[in-house]
C-alpha cells in the first residue's frame, strides 16, 4: 500500500488556510525575537529518524500479545509501512534492520523498494539475545561475554555477518546491544565478563568497513536482573575507547535507572566526541518502550537542548544515528510511531528556540531564575505550525494522525494483508 501524492494534497486542503494563519503569526513573533524561522524549518525537515523494522507489528509482554491486524509479514511490507509513515510525516526516511529477523532474500529488490519510497538503511542491529534455530551454541549464559570461547566466536561471527548484510544495503553502522549479564550474585566474574566482551568487540570492530562505525548500547537490567555486562554509559564508553575511533556509545532513553540525568550523559558524551546513536522512547519505570514524549516531554526537551548544543558546538562528535525504539502493545503501531515522530520534532523545534547566548549570559551571572525562564520560554512555545510547515514543504500532511485515520490506512492494510499476519520481532 502506498499513499498517493493526490491523496495528500486533497487531504491538506481543509486545513491549509488555518495553517497559513497560524504559521504566519508564529513566524512573525519568532522573527521579532531574532529567530531565523526558515532555518529552523529547514533543520526540522532534515531531521530524519529511523524506524526499527521490529516495531511495525504489535509488541507484547510475557503475558500476551494483541494483534492490530494487517501487520507486515515480510521485509518488503515493513518497508511499505515505513513508506506510509514517511509520506505522511516526511521525517521517517530510514529503516533500521534487526538481523536475523529481517534478512533480505533479494537485495536488489529490497534496495529498489526502499529507494522508491525515499528510505535509507540506517544502523543494522545484531541479535545475540536469542538462540537461532540450528545454532551450535546457546546464548543462555551470554554471548560476547560468555565463558565459552566457542559461544563467543559464534556471537562474533554473527556480528560480522550482520555487517556484511548491512554493507550490501548501504548501512554505515552496526549497533550492538547485549543481553549478557547475570541473574544471581556469584554467577559471573564481572572482570572476566567485561574483558571477554572487550576482546569480542575488538574482533568485530576489526571487521568494520572503513566508513562504518560501531554503536555500543547499554542497559542496566533485563533480561538479566542482578548484573548486566554493559550496564551504563561508562561501561559502554570504556568498551568503545578500547575498540577505537569508530566505536561510539548509543543512548536508549529507556535504559537508565529512575531519575538518571540523561541530558547530562548526552552532553558529556558529545563533548568527548563519543555519542554515536540514539534510541527514542519514553518510560515510567524502566525500559517500558512507550510513545516518545508521552510521559516526560520536558525531560525530552532538556535532552534535545543538549543535543542541539552538541550539534552546534561539538564538531568532534559525528552525526548521530537516530532511531525510535518502542513497542506497541495497546496502540496501532503506525499511529504510535507517528505520535513519537511528532514528539521528537516538537522537542527538537523547542530546543532550537532556546536563546543560547542569553542562557550563557545568565549562567555567567549565576542568575538561576533567568536560566529557568529562558528554557521555559522556549518550552512553552507552541511550535506545531513549524512542524506543519516542514511537513508541507516536503510533501507531507498537515496532521498525520488525522490523515492516517481519514485515509483509512489501517483498514486498507487489513484488506490487503488480512487479519492473521504477524510481524517478526519481539
Ligand atoms: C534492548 O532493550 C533494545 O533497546 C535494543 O536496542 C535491542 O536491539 C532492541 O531493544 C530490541 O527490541
Ligand atoms: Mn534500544
Amino acid at each position: 500500500m502506498k499513499v498517493q501524492k493526490e491523496q495528500i494534497s486533497d487531504y491538506n486542503k481543509k486545513d491549509l488556510e488555518s495553517h497559513n494563519e497560524n504559521f504566519d503569526f508564529l513566524a512573525n513573533k519568532l522573527s521579532k525575537q531574532g529567530h531565523n524561522v526558515s532555518d529552523i524549518v529547514t533543520k526540522l525537515a532534515k531531521f530524519q529518524v529511523a524506524i526499527p523494522s521490529w516495531a511495525l507489528g504489535a509488541g507484547g509482554t510475557r503475558f500476551g500479545r494483541f494483534s492490530f491486524y494487517g501487520e507486515p509479514s515480510n521485509l518488503e511490507q515493513k518497508i511499505e509501512d515505513v513508506g506510509i509513515l514517511h509520506s505522511l510525516t516526511q521525517t521517517a526516511g530510514a529503516i533500521s534492520l534487526h538481523i536475523p529477523w529481517d534478512i533480505p532474500s533479494d537485495y536488489n529488490a529490497i534496495k529498489e523498494k526502499a529507494s522508491a519510497l525515499n528510505i535509507k538503511f540506517d544502523s543494522v542491529n545484531s541479535n545475540t539475545f536469542q538462540d537461532q534455530k540450528d545454532a551450535l551454541e546457546t546464548y543462555k549464559y551470554g554471548s560476547l561475554s560468555n565463558v565459552s570461547k566457542a559461544v563467543r566466536e559464534q556471537a562474533i561471527q554473527h556480528n560480522l555477518d550482520v555487517i556484511n548484510i548491512g554493507d550490501k544495503l548501504g548501512s554505515k553502522s552496526l549497533t550492538v546491544w547485549l543481553a549478557d549479564g547475570s541473574c544471581f550474585p556469584g554467577q559471573n566474574n564481572f572482570q572476566t565478563a567485561f574483558q571477554n566482551t572487550q576482546n569480542s568487540l575488538i574482533d568485530i570492530y576489526k571487521g568494520l568497513p572503513s566508513d562504518w562505525s560501531m554503536l555500543i548500547e547499554y542497559k542496566p537490567y533485563e533480561p538479566n536482573f542482578y548484573s548486566t555486562v554493559i550496564q551504563d554509559w561508562g561501561a559502554s564508553l570504556m568498551l568503545a575507547n578500547g575498540c577505537g575511533d569508530k566505536a561510539y556509545t548509543l543512548v536508549d532513553l529507556g535504559h537508565h535507572l529512575p531519575n538518571s540525568n540523561i541530558e547530562q550523559i548526552v552532553s558529556i558524551l558529545q563533548l568527548k566526541g563519543k555519542l554515536g546513536g540514539f534510541h527514542f522512547n519514553d518510560s515510567k519505570y524502566g525500559d517500558d518502550d512507550l510513545t516518545v514524549g508521552s510521559i516526560k516531554p520536558y525531560a525530552l526537551f532538556l535532552i534535545f537542548n543538549e543535543l542541539v548544543y552538541g550539534m552546534q558546538n561539538n564538531p568532534q562528535n559525528p552525526d548521530l544515528a537516530w532511531m525510535i525504539d518502542a513497542s506497541h502493545n495497546v496502540k496501532d503501531p503506525l499511529e504510535d510511531l507517528i505520535q513519537s515522530l511528532e514528539a521528537i520534532q516538537e522537542a527538537y523545534a523547542k530546543a532550537m528556540l532556546i536563546d543560547q547566548s542569553a542562557l550563557k549570559a545568565a549562567q555567567l551571572d549565576n542568575d538561576v531564575v533567568k536560566c529557568q525562564e529562558i528554557l521555559q520560554e522556549a518550552y512553552r512555545t507552541d511550535v506545531r505550525p513549524l512542524l506543519e510547515k516542514a511537513r508541507l514543504n516536503g510533501g507531507g500532511v498537515l496532521s498525520p494522525i488525522d490523515a492516517y485515520r481519514t485515509l483509512n490506512i489501517r483498514e486498507g492494510l487489513i484488506k490487503e494483508r488480512g487479519k492473521n499476519t504477524v510481524a517478526t520481532g519481539l
